[in-house]
């Protein structure tokens, strides 16, 4: 059973199919594998994650989210083959094996599924949830919802005008799908955070809210190190470029996940942008053949990660 089975039209999930696929990777590998609703959406729908591990007391965990916006399709299948590959080399390779007892992976591929239908049914390029605002107007950006620093900034990358593409929400964690996240968050205390994005290539650390390095020197050199290993293990596959940066050096925003999580919770966080690196070669709309190369670059970089995290 190949994770593609599902996949027939576009290649990539569905909200429904990725909970079937989720549903039957955890079947196969039950002693170590459990599927946990942490969540519902705006529209009501689960929001899926898998814990991954022998031991459910431990306490080295890491966490994996995908498309918190809707049209970044690759960022969906990326953390669900990460999955799908910790769960089908749990015995094979003696890294995971050794993880998987001392630690716990959880992986949540996508938190925000009713964005994501209304990709596949309405409108291709759309980025927010499906909150209805005041205005009339329809979304939230959830990656501007968290608590660190929120609605700090007013500009457009960071917007408190409902309709905009980066609206911030009338207040830290008003989405269900934002707090699906941070109480998962509150409760398991990680480790180390990464969240994916698409596109650009990009590895990305806090701070987004301003262009300040983190004080920490320990912090910032950790994660800069740990996107340094990332970026090379990623360039070594196919050869393919990701930049290192700090967040705000993108653009400027406040309320991410990452600022939050390494705000809140002193966790070293990362954000990747995947691929494609411009627009020029589609943006949004990564062909679906390419889904496999992005996984087979992301692979040792994500693996590097836990690795770091859980030690070698
Ligand atoms: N990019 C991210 C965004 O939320 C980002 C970039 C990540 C900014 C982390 C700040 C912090 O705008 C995409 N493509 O969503
Ligand atoms: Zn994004």
């Amino acid at each position: 059973l190949s994770s593609f089975g599902a996949q027939l039209t576009t290649g990539y999930h569905s909200a429904e199919s990725l909970e079937t696929d989720m549903r039957q990777l955890a079947e196969r590998h039950p002693e170590i594998a459990e599927v946990h609703e942490i969540g519902r959406s705006v529209e009501n729908r689960p929001i899926l994650a898998l814990r991954i591990g022998e031991r459910s007391d431990s306490t080295l965990k890491m966490l994996f989210l995908g498309c918190h916006h809707a049209r970044e399709w690759i960022a969906v299948e990326i953390p669900y083959l990460l999955a799908e590959h910790l769960l089908e080399n749990a015995s094979s390779s003696s890294a995971v094996q050794s993880w998987l007892r001392k630690g716990e992976v959880w992986v949540v591929p996508m938190v925000n599924p009713d964005g994501h239908e209304h990709t596949r049914t309405s409108n291709r390029l759309w980025r927010k949830n499906r909150a209805r605002n005041r205005d009339g107007t329809v979304g939230v950006d959830p990656n501007r919802n968290y608590g660190y620093m929120w609605g700090t900034l007013d500009i457009d990358t960071s917007s408190h005008v409902p309709g905009d593409e980066t609206y911030v929400g009338t207040r830290a964690f008003s989405e269900p799908e934002v707090r699906a996240v941070r109480n998962l968050v509150g409760r398991e205390l990680f480790s180390g955070v990464l969240t994916y994005h698409s596109y650009s290539q990009l590895i990305l650390f806090p701070w987004g809210y301003t262009t300040d390095p983190i004080n920490d020197t320990a912090s910032r050199q950790l994660m800069e190190d740990v996107a340094g290993d990332m970026q090379n293990a990623i360039n070594g596959v196919h050869g393919e470029k990701y930049t290192v940066t700090q967040s705000s050096g993108l653009y400027p925003t406040a309320g991410d996940t990452t600022d939050w999580t390494y705000g809140e919770f002193y966790v070293p966080s990362l954000t990747v942008e995947l691929r494609p690196q411009t627009h020029a070669e589609g943006g949004f709309i990564l062909p679906p053949d390419q889904i496999r190369p992005t996984w087979e670059e992301n692979e040792p970089a994500a693996l590097s990660f836990i690795g770091r995290v859980f030690g070698n």
